[in-house]
């Protein structure tokens, strides 16, 4: 009901960080390319094994003056994994506390997400690209009611044969095989490329193998060949960024990177410990949640080069009004759970789905609280428990109150300065192109 919503956006209205005015609207006009890294954690950034980096590309555009990385980024993904991870970047909620949100709602659900808002407030044309089935995850629906106008999902691409894995078209022929469609898009656009290959359980043919990569030998399967898959990723995006730059696209876009959650669970990551240089006897829950740690990636090339590894903590929902302040986009009408990365009023508490959190201090596992500093549970002062109790409070709180936006579809009910609802019937993404 009406009230219900008030209560929320009373929340998100109180907790609304405003931009920093050196990096609003730094991205303004810019098409947005959007790069979906399955299954990708931070702690591939930067790897090496037998002395060579896992993902070479990648590392190359982390460190560059043109990209504003983060290191301390978290997923905040529930059981609706890669959906979760959407639905919290295109919309600034978060997923439900059981099952997908995409899948269960997502089919009525009315949403002010990215594709309808940068349409509205800046002309944007949106798309996604994905190798997969229209089906899956219940995209083909959800994706109308966000306001995608096209989706290219598996129809659209030669999938036979080896030309895909488990969940479809790999990754080198997803990017380039799409460049025909993106050159029919009108600029600016919003794009999404939601890669598969570098997921469980991490299958690759041997032609698609680099023969100088070596992976580890722990002996442990997943472990082994997820090193080898995210290589593979590494390398089809590079190819598709030689394309852009090839094609001038890349000077007038910017790239956002991200993981969208582990790719090791919590039950192999003992056998990972070694390769990081960790001791397996000793694991906790407090490494579990350290891990747990994905890529967040702003590239903008020719935009004066001020590009560094941000150290601020931040989670998925704090995606999109980052992205939208970048794009000179504002965010105050909006309802939002998140926060834009760069503000200084960013708060850098990191709820998980399931209520645990993480603080630059402090790491919360199932009650017990963790000194990050030492990894072992804090000895914690009055005013520090205190404190925590304040942020457990507000994980719950923020946690209840998008999912009381959701599941009771507030939204129908919420009109935002010069929003227009989204008709999901002015899309059609049957695959007429054929
Ligand atoms: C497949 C995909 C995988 O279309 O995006 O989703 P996940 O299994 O990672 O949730
Ligand atoms: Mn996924």
């Amino acid at each position: 009901t009406k009230s219900e919503l008030t209560k929320v956006k009373k929340f998100t209205d109180k907790h609304y960080a405003k931009p920093d005015p050196q990096m609003f609207g730094i991205a303004k006009g810019r098409n947005v390319i959007v790069i979906h890294l399955e299954s990708f954690q931070q702690f591939l950034i930067d790897k090496k094994i037998n002395d060579q980096e896992v993902t070479p590309f990648l590392n190359s555009l982390y460190h560059s003056n043109d990209t504003y990385a983060f290191d301390n980024f978290f997923h905040q993904v529930g059981q609706g994994k890669t959906s979760d991870a959407e639905n919290m970047l295109e919309t600034s909620t978060f997923g439900l506390p059981q099952g997908s949100l995409f899948a269960t709602l997502g089919s009525d659900n009315t949403f002010q997400g990215a594709p309808a808002i940068l349409k509205q407030r800046a002309g944007y044309t949106s798309a996604v690209f994905h190798g997969n089935v229209a089906s899956f995850w219940n995209r083909n629906n959800v994706y109308k009611n966000l306001g995608y106008q096209y989706f290219f999902d598996a129809s659209y691409y030669d999938t036979s044969g080896d030309k895909s894995t488990g969940y479809g078209l790999k990754d080198k022929l997803l990017f380039k095989d799409s460049i025909k469609y993106l050159q029919t898009l009108q600029q600016p656009f919003y794009t999404k490329f939601i890669t598969v290959t570098n997921h469980f359980p991490y299958d690759l043919d041997d032609e698609d193998k680099d023969p100088n990569f070596q992976t580890t030998d722990t002996g442990d399967a997943n472990v082994d060949n997820y090193f080898v898959t995210a290589h593979y990723l590494d390398q089809s995006l590079q190819e598709f960024f030689n394309y852009l730059k090839k094609s001038g696209v890349y000077d007038h876009s910017i790239i956002m990177i991200y993981g969208d959650h582990y790719g090791i669970s919590n039950s192999e990551n003992t056998s990972l410990a070694s390769v990081l240089g960790k001791n397996a006897d000793n694991w906790t829950d407090f490494d579990n949640t350290q891990l747990q740690r994905v890529p967040l990636m702003f590239v903008i090339p020719n935009a004066g080069g001020h590009g560094k590894i941000e150290h601020t903590y931040g989670g998925e929902v704090d995606v999109l009004p980052t992205l939208l302040h970048l794009l000179g986009i504002s965010t105050k009408r909006y309802i939002q759970f998140g926060t834009d990365l760069f503000s200084k009023q960013h708060s850098q508490l990191v709820a998980f789905r399931n209520q645990d959190f993480v603080t630059p201090h402090f790491t919360s596992v199932g009650g017990t609280i963790y000194d990050n500093r030492t990894g072992k549970v804090a000895k914690l002062t009055a005013k520090q428990k205190k404190r925590l109790k304040k942020e457990q409070e507000f994980v719950q709180k923020e946690l209840s109150l998008s999912d009381s936006l959701n599941e009771k579809n507030l939204l129908r009910f919420y009109h935002p300065k010069g929003f227009k609802p989204v008709n999901p019937a002015d899309y059609n993404y049957s695959n007429g192109l054929k």
